[in-house]
């Protein structure tokens, strides 16, 4: 692979792949999409506690790269996690009841926003600390690589984390040993308020491979079936034992870096340019090409969806808060 540069990729017809695949990457973005408008609102309600990194805007990366993984495949997850754990398959009701602090959720009510995932379905419990997966991910697939199975790590992170020293660390180790893993960077050019060119020359933040000889690809982000068909090949090679490869997919969130932030500080003809890529109206004119799929279909789905989120709300409020004698569980391993 080399590092190509970023743009709207020309798809193939979309009858080049199931149409199950193509409706579970519909459904799943724009469950991700409802879920996060569901919880920005009720945090503002100040129904729901904690604090939130929303993901909206990023849905087609977090999917696309999920969808290409199998099941025991293992995800790390970032602080901005909903939408990582959403596409790797943590139920939508653990995830919303985990950001009520219900002992339903994901971690039993104990991690929130900042942790959600569930490792039965192959999702690492999110680390809020920028850098510190990556080499908790190669630490992962070494254990895989020794146990000699065919399971990879996908080690999701932001363009913040590629300046932090354990970063560097991981690559070059997973490089060396040849660890199965999938770097994948979620770079939506901003670490809270500053923008990826205040913090680094490199154009593209896959050129960092280079110095480990590390394959590496940049890839426009906003599709969901670019970032499958580049996520599996690297996840393909990785599962050969040829070890990792590092996947920059550009993406942009449409929210700030957190609820209390407007985003305010990115430029209008910027936020206008990436508003008009939106993954999921893109994804749905794709979808209606040729009437592949008939719009009363992706209705019905968009339907299913809001009423799983509505009932995820239910569930979660009517769950129970997690019993004080429980606390210290979970924290050991037995
Ligand atoms: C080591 C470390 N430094 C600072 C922070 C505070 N912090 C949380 S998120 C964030 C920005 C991360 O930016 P990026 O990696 O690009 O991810 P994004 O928020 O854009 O998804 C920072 C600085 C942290 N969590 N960990
Ligand atoms: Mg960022």
């Amino acid at each position: 692979m080399r590092i190509t540069r970023p743009q709207q990729p020309d798809r193939k017809d979309p009858s080049s792949y199931a149409e199950e695949l193509l409706i579970q990457m519909y459904s799943r973005m724009l469950l991700i999409r409802r879920f996060e408008l569901k919880v920005n609102e009720l945090y503002h309600q100040g129904i729901m506690p904690g604090t939130i990194h929303l993901s909206h805007g990023q849905e087609a990366t977090t999917v696309g790269a999920c969808l290409a993984l199998e099941q025991e495949d293992v995800i790390t997850l970032t602080h901005r996690g909903h939408g990582q754990a959403l596409a790797k398959g943590v139920s939508v009701r653990s995830v919303m009841a985990e950001l009520f602090g219900k002992a339903t959720g994901c971690c039993r009510g104990k991690g929130g926003s900042l942790h959600v995932g569930d490792l039965s379905v192959g999702a690492l419990p999110a680390i809020g600390i920028v850098g510190a997966s990556s080499p908790i991910a190669a630490g992962m697939a070494f254990a895989f690589q020794r146990a000699g199975n065919k399971w990879i790590v996908l080690n999701f992170f932001g363009d913040g984390a590629v300046n932090e020293g354990d970063w560097h660390e991981a690559m070059n180790l997973a490089a060396l040993w040849k660890l199965p893993v999938v770097f994948l960077c979620e770079n939506n050019f901003y670490g809270v308020s500053t923008h990826i060119s205040e913090v680094t020359l490199n154009e593209y933040l896959a050129e960092r491979a280079a110095a480990y000889r590390m394959p590496a690809v940049t890839i426009y982000g906003n599709d969901p079936i670019t970032v499958y068909d580049t996520v599996g090949e690297a996840a393909g090679r990785a599962r050969k034992g040829e070890g990792p490869t590092m996947v920059e997919c550009l993406t942009y969130r449409r929210g700030g870096h957190k609820r209390d932030d407007s985003g305010s500080y990115r430029p209008d003809e910027e936020v206008d340019a990436w508003f008009r890529r939106d993954p999921i109206t893109d994804f749905r004119d794709y979808l209606l090409t040729d009437e592949r799929i008939p719009p009363a279909r992706l209705d019905e789905l968009e339907d299913e969806v809001d009423a799983s989120v509505e009932k995820a709300v239910e569930f979660a409020l009517a769950s129970p808060d997690p019993d004080a004698a429980c606390a210290l569980e979970d924290v050991y391993a037995e």
